[in-house]
This record gives structure tokens, C-alpha cells and sequence, in this order.
């Protein structure tokens, strides 16, 4: 290409950008980064503990365990990737070290460790790669098996294993820190150097979404049961603290912190199991527990991330699999057909009497399918929004789901559905919430046969952002 075309393409183009960027609203408070929003959008990621504990039938191992304890008979990573992909998971984080110290790779900063010839984790990566699966990991600084835990050297030790992991092995697109913390052989409490364990992760991947109690990629849900709080603020307030010992009361962690200062998005942490690790006699929950879990986190605003535990032949199990594909299958049954579809929304302003309001970004944008188009109104506005949605014909339906455009920030504080039962009749109320976020399914407390639907946004933070409402039926067939 001629050289002037190129520059009179690019003049143009950056053009075009700043208009775009000039017409969009300005953002309110703190947002997600774009592997951050990626992230959320992932929605359900599979966590797999495995390790000697998987063995010895440990929850914490002592770091003592022989490392021959660790002996899968026919380990098949690329079998946990096709279990994710069929239970609709984009990604799968490994615990690649739990607090045992144990290194499922031949890591050159322990002596605890899979021989070059067994690395896991290496056998992960690639089936994740083959299978176009994210890739996480997850490194405990626990560590009761090195020798140096307790003191000062083992944060350089620490920092020296990120540093191999994630330039051998990476690029992961999260990084788990759990908050762990227990006392090394010299009977002293590590402390660790988070500034400098964040930073090396970052030196080899700055998109690495970053995992602990306070983030900085997302945040600790406060609970190991699955569920957020409500509300579920994505904001936090992290000055000061520090993950492990100086961290938000886990209520907090659970609502997060209206007007905080950092996005930091709750990451609910579950498993499909009683205990994390796999145990002969322990067996997986049920398809209606893993949607009451699907409804409280990623139905309120957090990324579901469902453990799932390889066995000692270095697979999954066959009846977790089962339960998972069961689970998928429910949730295809009940999200893939959307009520709102064909229906009418007007935005109204005002107490009392209803004025119909100017929409800067119009009211179509909430039933399209593109997650970058949205719904805003012409004014200020903060309280008092109506949107009346007109189906084409009346429709039952017991699930509302609604998305606030996240990229531009986190607004809606309290909210509430009413409904028509017919012509003109006015609005029934049927249920209200709190918090939105990047998705809110609101379970209705019985089905609702209507043509007229009315969302209400009774308090936003700044003027609401939304770019999807939708209804669905949990009982379709
Ligand atoms: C915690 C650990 O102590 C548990 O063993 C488990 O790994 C859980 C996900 O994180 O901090």
C-alpha cells in the first residue's frame, strides 16, 4: 500500500475512534480492564484440586507425604477440558501447589516435587491449548514443606516459583492466591510480600486476571457455599488492606463495597464435592444444587467457579461428569429461549405521574443480543425509571434477567418488577432487588402470565447503563 493511503486510512480511522469515544458516556467510578470484563463474561470456570491429598485422603497435607504418594494411573488432562467444554466452561484453573508445597511441575525451587517425566502441569497447559480452554493457575504461598517458609528468603523463593510457572508455562489468564496462611518450621508466621508476588505475575503477563481475599484481578466472595452477597458491588475498597491477614470482614467481601475505589469482581468459589480434593467416599451435588448455586452467583453479579476434582486414576470422575452435563442441559433447557423476544420498551421519568423520557441510546438496545450495545436516557436521571416492556402477546414467564453495561461502570443500587394483568390495569408489584452488575437473574416468587412488564429502577448511583433484559420460563420444556 502507498504510504499516503496508509496515513490517510489511519487519519481516518483514529477520527472515526474519537467520535465514537467523544458520543460514549463517560464512565462512572471505577471500571473492569478488558481481560477483567473478559473474565466476567467467562461466567462458570472449573477449579481442579488435585495433588497428594487426592492419595492420602487429606484436605491439607502436612507436607511431609512421600512424594511417590503421587501416582495417578491413567492421567488425562485432556478428558478434564472436554468435561469443562461440556458443562459450558471456558476455562479450568489447577492447583498446580496446594499448602502441602508438593509442585505438580519439576520446579527448580523445591525438592517436593513430580519427577521431569510426570509434570502435570506441563500435560495440563497442552490439553488446554488442544482443546482452545483458558488456562489458570493456582499457586498456594502456604507452603509447609520448604524449608525456608517463615522467614524472609521464602518470599524470594515464592516470587522465583510465580516467576517460572508463568514464564514456562503461561500465559495463564488467572493467577489464584488463596488466603491460607499457617506457620513455617522456625514457628513464625510468613509475611508475605504480595506488592512483589502481584508484580512478578504481572512482569510475565499483565492481562493475568489476579485472584486473592482483596484482587487486584477479582476478589475472595467471602464464603465457600456459592453464593454473593446482596447486593453484589464488583467495587472494593482495598487501601490499607492486605490479602490473608488484613483483609475486609468476609460480609464484606460478600457485597463488596458501594462506591469503592477498585473493580474487583467477586469470584464464588465452590465444590461440586463436600471437600476440595477428591475422596472415596464423598460424591457430587445434585443438578437443582449446582442451579440454586447458578442463580446466587452468577445470577448475582459473580464468576462461578465450580471445583471439580480429578480421582486417583487422574480423572473425573464418571458421575461428575454426568452431573455437570445435566447441569449444562438445564441451563440450555431454561436460557435458550428468551421471552422478551419481539417485545416493545418505553422508558418513562417521574413520581406520580409518568412522563415518557427521551432515550440517548435506545430502548431496542436491551432485547438485541450485542453485549457492546446499550440502553441509557437523554437526561440525568438516577431515580424513578420505569421501562415498560410490551410483549407481542402474553407470555409466562418466572425469571427476569438483567445486565448493567459494565464497561461503563457499576450504577444500579435498587431496583423492582411490577406487572400488568391486563389492558390498562395498572402494575402488580412481583419482586425487587438490589444491585445488578454484569447479570442479575431475579427468580420471581411464582410464574407470571402478562403481556406488560415494568422494571423500575428506584435508586442508581449515576444514570443507569443497561444493555439486556430478558425473560425466560424455568419450567419450559
Ligand atoms: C483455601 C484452601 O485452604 C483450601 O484448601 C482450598 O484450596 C480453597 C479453594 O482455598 O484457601
Amino acid at each position: 500500500m502507498e504510504p499516503k493511503m496508509r496515513s490517510t486510512i489511519i487519519a481516518t480511522a483514529a477520527c472515526l475512534a474519537l467520535l465514537v469515544s467523544c458520543g460514549r458516556p463517560k464512565p462512572f467510578g471505577p471500571v473492569p480492564t478488558d481481560s477483567q470484563l473478559a473474565w466476567q463474561r467467562m461466567e462458570i470456570n472449573m477449579f481442579c484440586h488435585f495433588g497428594p491429598n487426592t492419595f492420602t485422603g487429606a484436605e491439607w497435607g502436612s507436607g511431609q507425604e512421600d512424594v511417590e504418594v503421587f501416582r495417578p494411573t491413567a492421567l488425562d488432562c485432556g478428558q478434564w477440558v472436554e468435561v469443562a467444554r461440556q458443562a459450558g466452561m471456558g476455562g479450568i484453573i489447577l492447583t498446580a501447589k496446594h499448602h502441602d508445597g508438593f509442585c505438580l511441575w519439576p520446579s527448580a525451587f523445591s525438592t517436593h516435587t513430580v519427577k521431569p517425566e510426570g509434570d502435570v502441569l506441563r500435560a495440563f497447559t497442552e490439553a488446554c491449548r488442544e482443546g482452545r480452554l483458558k488456562a489458570g493457575v493456582y499457586i498456594s504461598p502456604w507452603d509447609r514443606n520448604h524449608s525456608a517458609y517463615g522467614t524472609d528468603e521464602y518470599n524470594t523463593v515464592f516470587s522465583n516459583t510465580l516467576q517460572e510457572v508463568h514464564s514456562q508455562y503461561g500465559p495463564f489468564f488467572e493467577q489464584w492466591f488463596d488466603g491460607a496462611c499457617g506457620e513455617g518450621p522456625n514457628g513464625k508466621k510468613q509475611h508475605y510480600d504480595w506488592p512483589r508476588f502481584i508484580q512478578t505475575v504481572y512482569d510475565n503477563n499483565p492481562n493475568c486476571v489476579i485472584f486473592s481475599d482483596i484482587g487486584p484481578g477479582c476478589r475472595w466472595v467471602g464464603n465457600e457455599e456459592g453464593h454473593t452477597g446482596d447486593p453484589c458491588w464488583s467495587t472494593l475498597n482495598t487501601e490499607g488492606a492486605t490479602p490473608s491477614d488484613n483483609k475486609p470482614q468476609p460480609s464484606e467481601l460478600e457485597t463488596g463495597h458501594q462506591g469503592g475505589a477498585s473493580w474487583v469482581p467477586a469470584e464464588v468459589d465452590v465444590s461440586i464435592r463436600p471437600g476440595w480434593f477428591w475422596h472415596a467416599d464423598e460424591h457430587p451435588k445434585t443438578v437443582d444444587e449446582l442451579m440454586e448455586i447458578y442463580y446466587n452467583s452468577v445470577g448475582r453479579n459473580g464468576l462461578l467457579l465450580l471445583n471439580v476434582p480429578p480421582d486417583t486414576t487422574g480423572r473425573i470422575p464418571a458421575e461428575d461428569s454426568a452431573v455437570l452435563v445435566a447441569f449444562r442441559k438445564e441451563r440450555d433447557r431454561i436460557f435458550s429461549h428468551d421471552l422478551a423476544e419481539g417485545a416493545v420498551i418505553e422508558a418513562y421519568v417521574g413520581d406520580g405521574i409518568m412522563s415518557a423520557a427521551k432515550s440517548r441510546y435506545p430502548t431496542s438496545n436491551l432485547t438485541d443480543t450485542t453485549y457492546h450495545t446499550y440502553w441509557m436516557l437523554k437526561g440525568n436521571d438516577t431515580s424513578n425509571i420505569d421501562l415498560k416492556i410490551t410483549l407481542p402477546e402474553e407470555r409466562e414467564f418466572d425469571l427476569v434477567m438483567l445486565q448493567e453495561y459494565i464497561p461503563l461502570g457499576q450504577r444500579v443500587a435498587q431496583f423492582h418488577i411490577s406487572y400488568s394483568f391486563g389492558e390498562d390495569m395498572g402494575g402488580a408489584w412481583v419482586a425487587s432487588g438490589t444491585t445488578i452488575g454484569y447479570k442479575r437473574i431475579i427468580r420471581l416468587p411464582h410464574p407470571i402470565r402478562t403481556r406488560t412488564l415494568y422494571i423500575t429502577i428506584d435508586h442508581a448511583l449515576a444514570p443507569p447503563i443497561l444493555n439486556r433484559i430478558a425473560l425466560y420460563n424455568s419450567k419450559a420444556q
